[in-house]
């Protein structure tokens, strides 16, 4: 596959040409390659964490910010919010962030236990966070801030147990949209990707399942990973996927393209991985063998993708493509 320039539009969205960027290398055939720089976050970043990973950054005010996945050193589950000019170099504070009830009832769901795997997305003047939040056991805590210093918590979106809840980047059909894996309360062997709509970000209703495990590289479960690139195919959804080997499950990720607006129809789903735990920071770590991709910055000017993903539960690393390139990818190579 030969380096280009974009030259069709194919990303609805804002331009964004400060993205974090690596050229294909000259000996790379692939849809997607890793940064020479990973790990581009180290496990020790700041002085409590044991490791950083599966987190979830977006444009801020012309640079970055997120909400990072930090596991301390007691191995307890945070959420610390982190700041780059660059998306490459993160500033994550040391203190983890705090949730602020959004009224008064949410006082009602009890202390923080833990929270993990966040995802974020603006709509309107919100970053909305979903994370998995545990409230006897994980399920999808829902919050907003408008400038990563204060969070403010609603209720959470399900009945325990869930993960992976991952919202649509804007309303369909005047309703906000979230895919979540309804699961167990442990390392659930089994899981399908739902959608559900919600009129305010508090009630959710329509469950419509939208696709199985069982195929391929993911007979175990799969899971949505960053927030679905709007393109003029469809949703552009990267997912993981999961099996078990003789030592121990496999996280692999890949994609397919959602119907704009039936999105649990699935138009088309790759039987391949776009990219599987090979490298030794995917390999080797607290849980070996995961790569596990939580956010997506697009440049729709340059169809450029930056594409941020957990390794081995330990780190965070980076990967790059161009979007037209992945939806032709994954048309040919469906099934
Ligand atoms: C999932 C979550 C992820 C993790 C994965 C592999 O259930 O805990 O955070 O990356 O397992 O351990």
């Amino acid at each position: 596959m030969a380096a280009k320039k974009a030259s069709v539009r194919v990303v609805v969205g804002p331009a964004l040409p400060n993205i974090p960027w690596e050229d294909r290398p000259a000996n790379c055939d692939e849809v997607i390659w890793r940064s020479e720089r990973n790990p581009i976050i180290p496990r020790n970043l700041i002085p409590c964490s044991n490791s950083i990973f599966n987190s979830a950054v977006v444009p801020y005010q012309g640079k970055f910010a997120g909400v990072f996945r930090v596991d301390d050193r007691r191995r307890h589950m945070r959420l610390h919010a982190g700041f780059s000019d660059d998306g490459v170099a993160w500033k994550i504070n040391h203190e983890p962030l705090s949730f602020i009830p959004d009224n008064p009832r949410v006082k009602e769901l009890g202390k923080f236990e833990y929270g993990y795997d966040p995802r974020v997305v603006k709509i309107g003047d919100r970053y909305w966070v979903n994370w998995c939040n545990c409230y006897h056991g994980p399920t999808i805590g829902v919050a907003y801030t408008r400038d990563f210093k204060k969070f403010y918590q609603l209720e959470n979106a399900y009945l325990p147990y869930n993960r992976n809840g991952v919202m649509f980047p804007r309303k369909i059909n005047g309703k906000y949209v979230m895919m979540s894996r309804p699961s167990d309360t442990g390392h659930t062997p089994f899981g399908d990707i739902f959608m559900s709509e919600s009129p305010d970000m508090v009630h959710w209703g329509c469950h419509r399942h939208v696709m199985s495990r069982g195929e391929d590289f993911a007979p175990l479960k799969v899971g949505a990973g960053p927030i679905p690139i709007e393109t003029k195919e469809g949703w552009l959804m990267i997912f993981h996927g999961v099996l078990q080997s003789c030592s121990g499950f496999v996280y692999s990720f890949g994609a397919c393209i959602l119907d704009l607006d039936q999105p649990w129809k699935v138009k088309y789903r790759a039987a391949p991985y776009l990219i599987s735990p090979q490298k030794l920071y995917e390999c080797v770590g607290d849980v070996p063998n995961v790569t596990f991709p939580c956010a997506a910055l697009v440049d729709s000017a340059t169809n450029r993708m930056a594409l941020y993903y957990g390794g081995a539960d330990t780190v965070t690393c980076l990967a790059f493509a161009y979007v037209d390139q992945m939806l032709e990818w994954v048309k040919k190579n469906a099934k």
